[in-house]
């Protein structure tokens, strides 16, 4: 098969939040942009599959199925897949270090833009319980902090094990509208944190399905969204530039007419401001 003529080919993709295997996942767009879109590396940046549901009820239907096929013939045409697993699908974290078929499994990832910029590559799920009991945290100190990170990921591994669903942050946190801005933002602060702490430029994280960019913590915060509600997705470009960009009509058009000039919806709901 030859490749598409039309495909726009960037030095970087990331994507999270896919959830395939549930009803939510949007894999037709997820198709449409993976025909329009080839990268040189794609990350998949957690919760692609979405382990937790398939355990209560098994959903893949052939669109799913397509998702990974298309991303395994990018494998097979060259493409560096770096898989960071969330916690949807943290089953896999027992393959950390693995490189499957071309895969390679991590834990976390350093990305380092063309321009030379250093990028902490993460789900975020590991923060949860931090962004829940930061006040608490805080006073007991930074060995409760370290704790809380550790604990968290092991506590969601014995839930599973137990057969409980996973409790969701941004479920959590659109039940309490009125405190949803202020979780978004501890969040987007404890990742700007760590990625400090980790003395690199800035994080791309996802997890809690808000897709923004922005430097309101000392570093770039960005947020890849998800492919359930936003279909967003964080590109690199061959100069190191990174876009957010939101797969809709305006953006498909605008591929299909190449000359015209792309104009990308970015502003509000990628504004953290506006969050
Ligand atoms: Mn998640």
């Amino acid at each position: 098969m030859s490749r598409d003529p039309e495909t726009i080919r960037v030095r970087t993709l990331f994507l999270s939040d896919l959830h395939l295997g549930t009803k939510g996942c949007q894999a037709e767009a997820l198709l449409e942009f993976l025909r329009c879109y080839d990268a040189e590396t794609i990350y998949l940046v957690g919760d692609i599959v979405d382990g937790w549901r398939l355990k209560s009820g098994w959903y893949w239907p052939q669109s799913h199925n397509d998702v990974v096929q298309k991303l395994l013939r990018k494998v097979r045409k060259g493409t560096s897949l770096i898989y960071v697993p969330g916690n949807h699908d943290e089953f896999l974290r027992d393959y950390i270090g693995v490189n499957l078929g071309g895969i390679e499994l991590a834990e976390h990832a350093l990305h380092e833009t063309a321009d030379g910029k250093r990028y902490l590559v993460i789900h975020g799920d590991q923060f949860d319980l931090v962004v829940r009991h930061a006040r608490w945290l805080a006073l007991l100190g930074d060995g409760a902090y370290t704790a809380a990170l550790f604990v968290n990921t092991y506590l969601n591994i014995v839930r599973r094990k137990l057969g409980l669903t996973y409790w969701s942050l941004s479920a959590w946190a659109k039940l309490r509208v009125k405190n949803a801005v202020n979780f978004i933002s501890k969040f987007e602060e404890l990742l700007a944190a760590e990625a400090r702490r980790q003395e690199v430029d800035g994080v791309i994280c996802g997890h809690i399905h808000h897709a923004v960019m922005h430097e309101h913590y000392g570093v770039s915060y960005v947020n890849t969204g998800d492919w359930v509600e936003s279909c967003t997705v964080v590109v690199e470009h061959w100069d190191g530039k990174l876009e957010l960009l939101r797969w809709n009509e305006a953006l498909k058009r605008s591929l299909s007419k190449p000359e015209t000039t792309v104009s990308l919806e970015k502003s509000a709901a990628f504004d953290g401001r506006a969050a």
